[in-house]
């Protein structure tokens, strides 16, 4: 088996579970499924698309959080194991010194993202349409709101760990004002967090024939650096007759031009088949938002939505995930 190694700290206490005996699975779940239940806390109908990352010896993050009158807010929330979490029953009210950026009126699909020494919160936020907002925090419990990055409509984004060639890098899906039935990714760069440009295209959906990732793509968790290029996995949309259906698949960047796309998964890795992925507020949609990853064990695990409606984890070896996109890439 070709061999790949992640670049960073190693996490020994990664949640995890063995790969069940006799499965062919690259990708497989946790057999405990769902890891956080839709009522968790007392104003939940849902929580979904969320991001864990390692905080302090154990784990902290942001989560997805529709209320029972169907706002979307994102919580701060923490858990020891990764397995179990405690959620704020409070939306996340941000210091901001900027009255006009202040308002917006929807946060979700968050992603977290340690960079040099903080963690950088960036969200779909609707401020007068869909786009990035953006915020960091020091100790999941103040969280200070920044310049929003891009002008409506836009969603996805997601920063990469460190800077690149001296800029600091996010990609993003510029998108509508509905559900949006297109998307490619983007990467634009940045020298100060504020503000962005250089954009690079990365990938297309594959339009020309019906496939998992047809109708539109977006990033998913922060991207994972390894020897061998940036390892992403990202989310695919197929539009059926029912309406939209989410898989996972993953990929390969150049380190140094991450626009450049070395191995793209031509199948998916993981798609709505479990009843917690098929069944709920929105049928059919895995969406990963978080990975944790052990570089001494290359164990990574996938923090992933499951019908908008239940958060999920789901597990790989990035060995086999080389492997696997070496053989079965179709850029
Ligand atoms: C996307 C986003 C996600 C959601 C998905 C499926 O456009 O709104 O939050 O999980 O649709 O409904």
């Amino acid at each position: 088996m070709a061999k790949i190694s992640i670049k960073g700290e190693n996490l020994p206490n990664i949640p995890w579970q063995d790969k069940p005996k006799g499965s062919n699975d690259i990708v497989w779940r946790y057999s405990n499924n769902p890891v956080i239940p839709r009522d968790l806390i007392p104003c939940s109908n849902s929580i979904f698309n969320s991001a864990v990352v390692p905080y302090k010896g154990e784990f902290a993050g942001v989560f997805r959080v529709d209320d029972r009158s169907r706002n979307m807010r994102i919580h701060t929330g923490s858990s020891k194991d990764g397995f179990n979490f405690q959620i704020n029953p409070e939306p996340i009210q941000f210091v901001c010194d900027e009255p006009d950026i202040a308002k917006f009126i929807e946060s979700y699909d968050p992603r977290v993202c340690w960079i040099e020494d903080r963690y950088y919160v960036t969200w779909c936020n609707n401020y007068h349409g869909y786009t990035i907002g953006m915020a960091y925090t020091y100790d999941f419990k103040k969280y200070y709101q920044m310049e929003n990055s891009f002008l409506p409509f836009n969603r996805n984004g997601v920063m990469f760990p460190r800077k690149v060639n001296g800029k600091y890098l996010m990609f993003s899906r510029p998108s509508d004002t509905g559900h949006t039935p297109f998307g490619d990714i983007f990467i634009s760069q940045s020298p100060d967090l504020i503000h962005w440009g250089c954009h690079r295209h990365v990938m297309s959906p594959k339009r020309d024939k019906l496939t998992w990732q047809c109708t539109k793509i977006g990033a998913g968790p922060i991207p994972i650096e390894t020897s061998e290029g940036w390892l992403v996995f990202y989310h695919g949309v197929l539009t059926s007759c029912n309406g939209f259906v989410y898989q996972m698949g993953a990929a390969l960047l150049d380190l140094e031009k991450p626009w450049k796309v070395i191995y793209r998964s031509k199948d998916y890795l993981l798609n709505p088949r479990t009843i917690y992925e098929c069944v709920g507020d929105v049928p059919n949609v895995v969406f990963p938002c978080a990975s944790l990853q052990d570089p001494a064990s290359g164990k990574i695990a996938i923090y992933y939505g499951c019908a908008d409606t239940v958060t999920s984890l789901a597990f790989c070896y990035a060995d086999e995930i080389f492997d696997y996109l070496k053989n079965n890439s179709e850029l």
